[in-house]
Order: C-alpha cells, then structure tokens, then sequence
C-alpha cells in the first residue's frame, strides 16, 4: 500500500495547507461558504472503498468508441475471435491456492454485476457504457489469494509496438465492487473494438487502468520484473501515474 500511503500523506498536506489558509482572512469565508469543498478532500483521505457514480440507461452514450488495441492482430487473436472466443480462456495464477482456467462460459456462470458507468480516459474523452460481468473479488475468493500478495495484475492479448498490454491494481481496488470482468456492453457481447470477450472495469480509475483482451489475472507480491516495473503499459513508457484514482 505503498503508493496509498503516497496520496494520503499529498492529501493531509494539502488540507493542513487550507487549515492554515483558513485562520484568517478571506479563505476562512471560502471555507465556510463551501463545506462541500471541505467534505470531498475527506472523501478523498478515506473514500478508496466509494462507489463510482452510476448513471441511468438514458445516459448510455449512442456510441462507446475504441481506444488504444481496437483489433489485435497479433498471436492467434484473429483465429479465436473468428471462433466466437469458444476456447478463450482467462488464467488466474500467481499467488493463489487454487490456479484457474476460466472459459467464458465459466465466467458467465458466475453471479453477474450490472453498471452503467462514466469511463474517461486521460486523452480527453468519456463515455458512458452499461457493463456487465462477475464482481473480480468473486474469482479471487475462488483462486484463494494467498496473504503475500499486495497487487493483481492484468495480462492482454494484445500486443503494442512490440510489447504486451498489461496493467496492474492494488487489493483495495481489486476488491471493490465496481471492479468487474466485462464481458457485455450495453446488453450485446462485448465488441472486439472495446476489448473482446472480456475486459476489466476499474471504475474508480482511469480509462488505461481498464485491461482489455484479459487473458490472465496474477496475484503478485510486487510489480518488479513485470514489465518495465512500473505497473503497466503506459506507465512504464510515459508519464501516466500507476495511481489513476478517480
Ligand atoms: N489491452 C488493452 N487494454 C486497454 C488499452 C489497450 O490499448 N489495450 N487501452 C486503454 C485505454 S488508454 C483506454 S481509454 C481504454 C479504452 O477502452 P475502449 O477501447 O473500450 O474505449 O482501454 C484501455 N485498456
Ligand atoms: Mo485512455
């Protein structure tokens, strides 16, 4: 929990910074005019375990575009897709009791998660998207992650500029509720553009958190090694933060 630690030590320096601010003068009438603005740094401090915004079936956008991968040619990708993803399967591996090898119907058998949610990605877009899929705690409780392991990482299936996409989280978003292996998008299968047949959702994170092509889930005790160490793909490679909290 170290990059926790990171933000919350960021956000108690920042409210004693407004506390100060605060004391006297101008910035106490601001404070007192805005307790909103006050609550949402507490929010902040302690709301890791928060719920992400859902939104209604109304304000599903018409059109959830694709980013990044948005048809794999790599590997045998083109071949399974053509299959309808019949003999895809998702690892769970790593530092587990029980390693797994989820087919899609495995993972549709499982009890499903319904969210209507806001995906917005650094390079200035959002859509809002109807996602659904079994709660990724589920397959974890079910591998059994052994008490070593302080990240999960995301392995896909596709390949970029000659390295795979990959992307890693912490227990606390691994385990929350919103966090889902998608493998619907507004009620139809998931689309090869938005990461076919499945992809996870981190809804409290931004958009390059989001896996897709999800060919393995691994229960780590730390991201060195994996990768360029830092977490993903884009992290190792440009200045997006592991932490994308949202
Ligand atoms: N495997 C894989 N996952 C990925 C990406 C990618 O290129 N490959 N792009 C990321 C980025 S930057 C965003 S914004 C979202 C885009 O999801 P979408 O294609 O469904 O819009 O997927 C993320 N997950
Ligand atoms: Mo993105």
């Amino acid at each position: 929990m170290k990059r926790r630690s990171v933000i919350v030590g960021i956000g108690a320096a920042f409210v004693a910074g407004c506390q100060k601010i605060g004391e006297t003068g101008p910035g106490k009438a601001l404070l007192e005019a805005a307790p909103n603005w006050h609550k949402g740094i507490h929010d902040a401090l302690g709301g890791r375990t928060a719920l992400a915004p859902e939104y209604g079936p109304e304000d599903i956008s018409p059109f959830f575009r694709g980013n990044g991968s948005t048809d794999p040619q790599n590997g045998d990708y083109q071949d399974q897709a053509a299959a309808g993803f019949a003999d895809w399967r998702i690892e769970v591996r790593g530092l587990v009791d029980n390693p797994l090898s989820l087919s899609m119907d495995n993972l549709r058998a499982l009890p499903q998660r319904t969210q209507i949610t806001r995906h917005d990605c650094v390079e200035g877009w959002s859509a809002i998207g109807q996602w659904t899929g079994p709660q990724l705690s589920l397959i974890l409780d079910a591998a059994g992650v052994q008490d070593g392991a302080r990240f999960i990482v995301f392995r896909c299936a596709d390949n970029l500029n000659g390295a795979d996409y990959y992307e890693s989280v912490d227990m606390l978003d691994a385990y929350h509720p919103q966090t889902i292996v998608a493998h619907r998008l507004n009620g139809e299968p998931l689309p090869v553009r938005n990461g076919a047949p499945a992809r996870m959702r981190i809804e409290r994170q931004l958009g390059y958190k989001h896996a897709k092509y999800l060919t393995a889930i691994e229960a780590v005790a730390s991201l060195d090694g994996i990768g360029a160490g830092k977490g993903g793909y884009w992290e190792d490679r440009s200045g997006y933060q592991w932490y994308a909290g949202i």
